[in-house]
């Protein structure tokens, strides 16, 4: 009987991890007014609020970054380090690229120009700041408790994205703790300078454990310059997610089914006695 119990629960949980779904919030258009809507839908589906506290959490239920309170000595020209927001201001995400770094756009009054030096392909959602790789489309974001490097998960995942011009250039991805792709979902043609909101809950039960973002075609080499003129370029603003959770340490779990089977084993030798 104990067996069958741990039997159907292990099942149960595959089967929600495998054939589960995800809840997609999508807008696209000439300005913030444009996606704000779908913006709020989505905060409300992750635990509402409005306000941010102390490093970005809407009341231990989630949280957001808009990269606005990022120091200038961290912004263009100079690298923001992978794990800002998970150490100079820890909110659970540490950020890895196949490209050379990350970077946030200058704010006015800098050396370098704002809007990573493309005033007409760019805008901000939130003020002033942006965010993107460098050398790369790609930027996965790795959860953790905020603050350690004890490995979690979020329930949900969306942000902004800007200057998607051609459909099937940007999208995102989430991967389970078993690095399966449990999610896959393009973003919504903006149009030139345009904003672009992508984000998705799960309604069963879903662990995230990295978010791939794939922001355009083309890369940003540094301000004002791209890899390639021709391709499509894409950055990113404000980033949303459920507040994380730290992933059960699968060997307490497996020895904790181990002891439940050999138990139950000796319990049906026992009574076949
Ligand atoms: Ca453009
Ligand atoms: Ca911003
Ligand atoms: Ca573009």
């Amino acid at each position: 009987m104990l067996c069958k119990t741990l039997l159907t629960a292990v099942l149960l949980f595959s089967v929600s991890v495998a054939h589960g779904g995800f809840v997609t919030f999508e807008a696209a258009g000439a300005n913030p007014a444009a996606i704000t809507s779908t913006r709020d839908a989505f905060r409300t589906a992750v635990g509402g609020g409005t306000v941010a506290g102390a490093n970005g959490s809407f009341g231990g239920l989630r949280r957001e970054i808009n990269w606005d309170g990022v120091p200038d000595i961290r912004a263009d020209p100079n690298l923001m380090p992978a794990n800002f927001f998970n150490v100079n201001s820890p909110r659970g995400v540490v950020f890895s690229t196949p490209g050379t770094g990350f970077m946030v756009s200058a704010n006015s009054g800098q050396a370098s120009p704002v809007l990573f030096g493309f005033p007409s392909d760019l805008q901000t959602f939130s003020t002033q700041r942006l965010f993107t790789a460098l050398n790369s489309p790609i930027t996965d974001v790795h959860f953790f408790v905020p603050g350690t490097t004890i490995a979690a998960t979020t329930s949900a995942f969306g942000l902004v994205l800007v200057d998607v011009e051609t459909a099937f250039s940007s999208k995102i991805e989430f991967f389970d703790q078993n690095d399966l792709l449990i999610y896959s979902r393009d973003a919504m043609v903006a149009g030139n300078q345009g904003l672009s909101f992508l984000g998705a809950v799960a309604n069963a039960g879903e662990r995230i454990s990295r978010v791939r973002i794939t922001a355009g075609i083309n890369t940003l080499v540094a301000n004002g310059d791209l890899g390639n003129p021709n391709d499509e370029f894409v950055v990113m603003d404000d980033f949303l997610y459920a507040e994380t959770v730290p992933v059960p340490e699968l060997p307490t779990i497996a020895l904790l089914a181990l002891g439940l089977l050999g138990f139950s084993r000796r319990r049906l030798r026992q009574e076949a006695v």
